[in-house]
Order: structure tokens, then sequence, then C-alpha cells
């Protein structure tokens, strides 16, 4: 079986077909969830801290899922998972199309795994919901890490909205830890708004670029940069290794400039080649003296705090927004709001005062 088709249980799960089988023996000796019964809430959770990746499958699944009723069991099984979770890194990759993000992971991957570690790749590629995960395409590129069987490749899940995205994503870093994955990598597209949701969900940002014709700080967006605990050059192999020096120079240089950071790193820049694999140990390197650092300092847990912090009030802003929106009431009465302020018969403070009313009269009734 292709190492894609196996990957994609989650998928088929949804489907309602039920999952390809696992080849690697010491997993299938690990499941005891029966895959034609819904397992619940307390198998799951037993499930994912006895390792099992069927129960890790199954519950990203159900936290994925849109249906209200699952709603409730998968907070009863991110609540399971909570006490266990926490003891990881988390480290965020971003990067534009092309730029090698996954071929990457699966040296960097690689690379962990071969340390001991246990890497659970995730993905916020809100895009993909057409597509069913750009990641899920990429298990070509991630051949040997899909084999690994320390290593856990899951594609973004599919919304509408980066915050609904986002938020599974979140609560699919902690069923990994729970599961004992020790380093998640979370990779996302260096589009629109995700490398800020994904910067709000990692202890480490890391922004992958490739070197260009000595344009390299031209096109960057500046948050991105400031956002960025390291900025690796791939594809520094071949011809390709002077330019990939000059760039190193040149963003060295343009990093100096930007205020000192709030954890007081000074942001690392290095060049590396994820098909040779030069460069991936020091990246390795580098990470660890971040955490060492951050660790010291207790700016490590700070941030964990404050990111805990944000996502609660994210994931009120959603809830409320979706609430809101999905509103029969409000949906006929948004579209008749709207002709009036384009027909300037209302001002658009009005017509939103008038909705909001609307929303909640009808929530005390
Ligand atoms: N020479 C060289 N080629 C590389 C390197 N890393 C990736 N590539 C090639 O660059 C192309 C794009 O790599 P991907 O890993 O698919 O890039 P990506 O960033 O994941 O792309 P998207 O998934 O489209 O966002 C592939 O043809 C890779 O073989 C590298 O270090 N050196
Ligand atoms: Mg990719």
């Amino acid at each position: 079986m292709s190492s894609l088709k196996k990957q994609s249980g989650s998928l088929q799960e949804k489907a309602g077909i039920s999952p390809p089988e696992i080849t690697n023996s010491a997993a299938i000796s690990q499941i005891q969830i029966n895959r034609r019964k819904q397992p619940s809430s307390d198998e799951l959770i037993k499930g994912i801290l006895d390792q099992n990746r069927t129960a890790l499958s199954r519950a990203i699944t159900l936290v994925e899922s849109t249906h209200p009723e699952h709603a409730e069991k998968a907070n009863d099984v991110i609540k399971g998972c909570l006490p266990h979770a926490n003891r990881s890194i988390r480290i965020g990759i971003t990067g534009v199309p092309g730029v090698g993000k996954s071929t990457f992971i699966e040296a960097f991957g690689k690379f962990l795994t071969a340390l001991g570690k246990k890497v659970a790749v995730l993905a916020v590629d809100p895009s993909s919901s057409l597509s069913h995960g750009s990641i899920l395409g990429d298990k070509t590129r991630m051949e040997e890490l899909v084999k690994d069987e320390n290593a856990f490749i899951r594609p973004s899940a599919s919304g509408d909205t980066l915050g609904g995205v986002a938020r599974k994503t979140r609560e699919s870093i902690i069923l990994c830890e729970a599961a004992g994955f020790d380093t998640i990598i979370i990779e996302t597209v260096g589009v629109g708004q995700s490398e800020t949701a994904v910067h709000s969900m990692v202890d480490f940002f890391l922004l992958l670029k490739i070197s260009g014709a000595g344009d390299e700080l031209q096109g960057i967006k500046r948050g991105i940069m400031e956002m960025a605990d390291a900025i690796v050059i791939n594809k520094a192999d071949g011809d390709n290794i002077k330019k990939a020096n000059q760039a190193k120079l040149e963003f060295n240089r343009a990093l100096h400039l930007f205020p000192p950071k709030k954890s007081t790193w000074q942001p690392k820049v290095t060049t590396c080649s994820a098909i040779t694999n030069d460069g991936i140990p020091e990246i390795w390197d580098t990470i660890s003296s971040y955490f060492e650092m951050t660790n010291e300092t207790g700016y490590f847990q700070e941030k964990r705090k404050d990111q805990n912090q944000f996502w609660m009030i994210e994931t009120i802003n959603e809830q409320l927004k979706l609430n809101f929106y999905n509103k029969p009431e409000i949906i006929t009465q948004l579209e008749q709001n709207k002709k009036a302020v384009q027909n300037d018969e209302l001002s658009p403070f009005a017509a939103a005062q008038r909705l909001l009313k609307l929303y909640f009269e009808e929530r005390t009734k």
C-alpha cells in the first residue's frame, strides 16, 4: 500500500469507509479500539495515553468534526488528555510554496527521530479544504518520515475560517502530546494570516527562505521576519551555496535592525540543504539553545501561558461569530440591511446596531 494511501485514514473515516490497516506490526498489536464501533471518550483517552495511533487519529478526526454532537465528546477527550500534554516542544515552520517545507520536514524529522525523538507533524492550511490538505499531497516528499514509527503526520484540518482550522490544530497538538510525541512541528504555507496563527501556538518559529538574485528582502512581509526565531535559507547546495551565503549575510544585517525580542533571543540565520542534509544538525543546535535559554529565563512557560489566554479569547470570538452568522433571522436580516446600507438608506453603524440588537433579543427569548 502506498504511503499516501496509508495516511489518509482520517479522511476515509470521515467518508464512512473503514480506515486502511496499519502495516507496522507493533502498532497492530497495540490496537484495542474496535474500528467498526464508535469508541467512547474514555476509550479514546486510554488509547491515546497508551500511544495508540488509531486512537490518536480518531480523536483528531473528532476534534476536526463540524458535527455539533462530536464537539462535546471532543472536549471530553481533550480534557482527559490535557494533564498529559504540554511536555513537548512546538516548532512552527513557514515559507512560500516551493521553498522546500515538506522536503525540509522530512530531513529534519528524520534527524530528530534518529535522536530518539517522537515527532508529530501537523499543518495549518485553511486553503486546503478543497484539496483535502496540501500536506497530504506532499506525502510523497515525506516518504521516509511517513514510514517512521516515531513520526506521525496529519494533514491540515479543513474549514472555512483560519480561526476554525487553527483551533482544531491547537487541540490536535494536545492530543499528540498526550500520545507521547515530544516534538511537534506545525507547518504552514506563508500566505494570508496563517503564519500569525501558527506563531501563536508554537514555542519556536522558523522561517524557511531560498536565495534569489540579491533581492532577498524584497517582498518579504516585515511581520513575518519579526516573528521568526530563525531564518533558514534552504537549497544551499550545488551552485546555490554562494548565493545562499550572501542571503544569509543580508538577512543577518536586516535582523539586527529589528527591536530586541521580548524573549531577548537574537534570531539566527543559517543555511541548509534539505536534500544533502547539510546544516540540519546546526538548526537543531540553534533550536536547542533557544529552549535552554528560554527555560532558564522562564520565558518558555510565560509564553505558553500567554498563548493559552490568547486562544481562549480567540475561541470565544470565533464561536460568537459563528453563532451570530448562523442564526437564520440574522442571515435574512443581514442581506436586507446590506442592501439598505448600499442604497444609503441606513448608515453601516446603525445597520450593525440593528442586527446586534436583533441577535441579543433573540438570545434572551
Ligand atoms: N536543490 C534543492 N532542492 C530542494 C531542497 N528542498 C526542496 N527542494 C525541491 O524544491 C521543490 C519544492 O519542495 P517542497 O518540499 O515541495 O516545497 P514546499 O515548501 O513544501 O512547497 P508547498 O507544499 O507547495 O508549499 C521540490 O522539487 C524539492 O525537491 C533543497 O534543499 N535543495
Ligand atoms: Mg509542502
